[in-house]
């Protein structure tokens, strides 16, 4: 599949996921490198760096994107020749992958722990990463019950109640807002990430702040799973993280909207989670606290946001 061609698609949500769509630019840049071709080293390498803005530009919120792209980008910085700077592409998008699968493998292993039998866990949209910890529990022999949100406007929950269906791990659909109608049956929260400030801040899907709220409310213990290149080292020095408003199309008819002139749609995608609502994240290297954020971003400096 050609770059533009995978822009595209994580553009319009038919590649989706932060986890995903970081995996997806990585191979796509690779890709790229493999058939791109130009007349010395210099140009080779500002045809990749238009290529990866392409990337870049499709969403704005999940920093594994801009960090994926910054590790691949990195890897050819030093090389002499095309062949050198192909070879180095190549390498560095494969280990991204596979670090990032790997991530992903072992928060399921941590996030399985905090799953005990008879529990009711409420997760929120499609993480795979929430996703993992309550495969792996199953896997483990844990007996539990799933309650899942259809996740408006792109019913992500849809995707979720497949998976879990498929795992033989009881589920119930809810709709987003009856999340405090049934809070009182839940142990425990586990959603995951798309972006994380330095103060501990986790952006995710639109609705998770509330539930977090909510789980506050009721004491009930709220977990992040998320791999380390979650974490935005730019909010170090003062970036904030843009929440994304897609089209208005997503959530009303454009026949609708006709009627409704002086109504005005809002979507956006994602909202945030202050750390105070947050017990514990949950990275491949171990449980952290929320406001150990800026350790992760010290200790694995890799991530790098591009300007
Ligand atoms: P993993 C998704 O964004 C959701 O917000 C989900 O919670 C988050 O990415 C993390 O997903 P979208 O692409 O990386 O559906 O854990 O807007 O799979």
């Amino acid at each position: 599949m050609s770059l533009y061609r995978t822009a595209d698609q994580i553009k319009t949500m038919q590649i989706r996921g932060a986890g995903t769509i970081a995996r997806a630019a990585a191979e796509a840049l690779s890709e790229h490198a493999k058939s791109l071709d130009a007349p010395d080293i210099a140009a080779w390498k500002s045809e990749m760096q238009t290529a990866a803005r392409v990337l870049l530009d499709t969403r704005p919120t999940a920093v594994s994107l801009p960090n994926a792209i910054h590790v691949v980008m990195q890897s050819m910085e030093n090389a002499k020749t095309i062949p050198e700077a192909r070879g180095a592409v190549k390498i560095a998008a494969s280990s991204f992958i596979s670090s990032s699968r790997n991530a992903v493998a072992e928060i399921g292993k941590i996030g399985a722990r905090y799953i005990r039998d008879g529990f009711v866990v409420l997760t929120h949209c499609n993480s795979q990463a929430a996703l993992a910890c309550l495969l792996t529990a199953k896997e483990d022999g844990r007996d539990f019950r799933v309650i899942a949100t259809e996740v408006r406007p792109w019913w992500q929950g849809h995707k979720t109640i497949q998976t879990l269906h498929d795992a033989g791990i009881p589920t119930d659909l809810i709709v987003d807002s009856a999340v405090r109608f049934f809070i009182k049956e839940v142990d425990l929260v586990i959603v995951g990430a798309d972006a994380i400030a330095v103060n501990g801040t986790v952006t995710n899907k639109i609705g998770t702040g509330q539930i977090a709220l909510v789980a506050h409310e009721s004491r009930v213990r709220f977990i992040v799973a998320a791999e380390s290149y979650k974490f935005a080292p730019e909010t170090i020095h003062g970036k904030e993280t843009l929440v994304e408003e897609r089209d208005p199309g997503e959530v009303l008819s454009p026949g609708i909207r006709a009627r409704l002139p002086s109504v005005r749609v809002r979507n956006p995608v994602f909202d945030q989670t202050p750390p105070g609502y947050i017990d514990l994240i949950l990275t491949e290297f171990g449980a952290i606290s929320p406001h150990m954020a800026y350790a992760i971003m010290r200790d694995h400096p890799g991530w790098q946001i591009q300007g």
